[in-house]
């Protein structure tokens, strides 16, 4: 049997576009490792799981036996971790979820990884990684200028990125002290396909296509900066494939846009697939212009002002570069959403896309 690399949280967002994208650029077999939480959902995964290259195992990244069993099952080659809690504002309300899966289940993928690995004949060794997937949120918020760098001073705000910054130092850690063959990226905000209707870009969609108020947290001037998820894939891939051991890679695509610019531009793209003075949702309440919705609500504690990453290490070691510009994005995800309704419906069972993250 080829052998296969294993794909944590690869019912989720980012994890299932990875899914798809190393399916169709390589003869991998993948081994999908998901507990399946509110945000994880096989039919993100639909036709793909009916391959025999494709095995899914519903198992939490936190739970040691079972992630021994599957390490001394299917021997990877390989692992990329993308499985965790990934919601700010969630991580206000409960903070226990982000440590038990972003720092314990980090840990354990990483503690079995090397107990495996220490298994192998020397050649494999050599052919093993295990790549671990963060974000930039790690390094805290910029003020008006600046860039993320890859040596930028970790400094998180939220519990969310306090989660995943004590899991690098923890890969880091397992490269330095036991030479386990890893390294990490750090991207920037994501969007496109089967991203769950709690982040900002399907929330604000959702939210106009049903004539409901688009929230904007505090003043909307918070800047974020956007890349199409495939790019955030293709990066992962490369890092994956081909990045130097130890070392870390920003994955960022140089699109800085306030939280207003960047509902203002959906809302504009959904007039134009979708005209407000064809949608029943808003004529039924009079509404005649889909910017009528935008609504500012109560800020987010500990709101990180601005994010902007610097991707030139990984440009220049790698040959990385974006595909899509925010434009042809942005259109291909509006798109997407509004001919996936019944992937949305599907995915919102526990969740009506009320407010998050005021509790504590
Ligand atoms: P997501 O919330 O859409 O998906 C997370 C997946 O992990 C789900 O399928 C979920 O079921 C699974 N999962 C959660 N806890 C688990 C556990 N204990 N065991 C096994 N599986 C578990 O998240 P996403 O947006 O796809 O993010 C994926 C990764 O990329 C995360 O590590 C996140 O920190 C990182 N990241 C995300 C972004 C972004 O913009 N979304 C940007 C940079 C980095
Ligand atoms: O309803 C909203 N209104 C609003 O103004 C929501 C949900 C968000 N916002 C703001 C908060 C942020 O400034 O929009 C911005 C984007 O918010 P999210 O979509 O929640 O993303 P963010 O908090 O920036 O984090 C995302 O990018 C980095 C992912 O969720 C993380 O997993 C990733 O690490």
């Amino acid at each position: 049997m080829k052998q296969s690399l294993f794909i944590t949280g690869g019912a989720g967002f980012i994890g299932s576009n990875f899914v798809r994208y190393v399916f169709q650029k390589t003869d991998l077999r993948m081994v999908i490792i998901d507990k399946l939480t509110y945000a994880g959902h096989k039919v993100s995964l639909a036709g793909i799981l009916k391959s025999p290259r494709v095995k899914f195992e519903k198992v939490d990244i936190a739970d040691t036996v079972a992630i021994r069993r599957l390490y001394q099952r299917y021997k990877p080659v390989g692992v990329v971790n993308l499985a965790a809690e990934s919601h700010v504002d969630r991580s206000i309300d409960s903070p226990g979820d982000f440590i038990e899966t972003n720092i314990v289940g980090a840990h354990v993928m990483l503690d079995q990884a090397l107990q495996f690995w220490k298994t192998l004949p020397r050649a494999k060794q050599k052919k093993f990684r295990f790549l671990h997937v963060s974000t930039d949120e790690v390094y805290g918020s910029l003020g008006k200028t600046g860039l993320f760098k890859e040596t930028t001073p970790y400094s998180p705000n939220s519990p969310y990125s306090a989660s995943k910054a004590s899991a690098d130092h923890l890969v880091r850690a397992y490269y330095e002290t036991y030479g386990l063959p890893a390294l990490i990226t750090n991207c920037s905000n994501n969007y496109g396909p089967y991203q769950f209707p709690e982040k900002l870009i399907p929330l604000a969609l959702l939210n106009a296509m049903e004539g409901k108020n688009v929230p904007i947290y505090g003043d909307g001037l918070n800047v974020r900066d956007w890349l199409y998820v495939e790019d955030h894939c293709a990066g992962i891939w490369q890092a994956f494939r081909r990045g130097r051991l130890g070392e870390k890679y920003n994955i960022g695509g140089r699109n800085e846009r306030t939280n207003l610019e960047v509902v203002d531009r959906l809302l504009d793209a959904l007039e134009e697939f979708y005209p407000a003075a064809r949608n029943p949702a808003l004529l039924r309440k009079g509404i005649c212009c889909y910017h009528e919705l935008k609504t500012f609500v109560h800020d987010r504690p500990g709101h990180d002002r601005r994010y902007a990453i610097d991707a030139s290490k990984i440009r220049r070691e790698l040959n990385w570069k974006p595909k899509y510009d925010y434009e042809s994005g942005i259109r291909r995800t509006v798109r997407w959403y509004l001919e996936h309704l019944d992937w949305c419906r599907a995915v919102q069972t526990t969740y009506q896309r009320e407010r998050l993250g005021l509790k504590k």
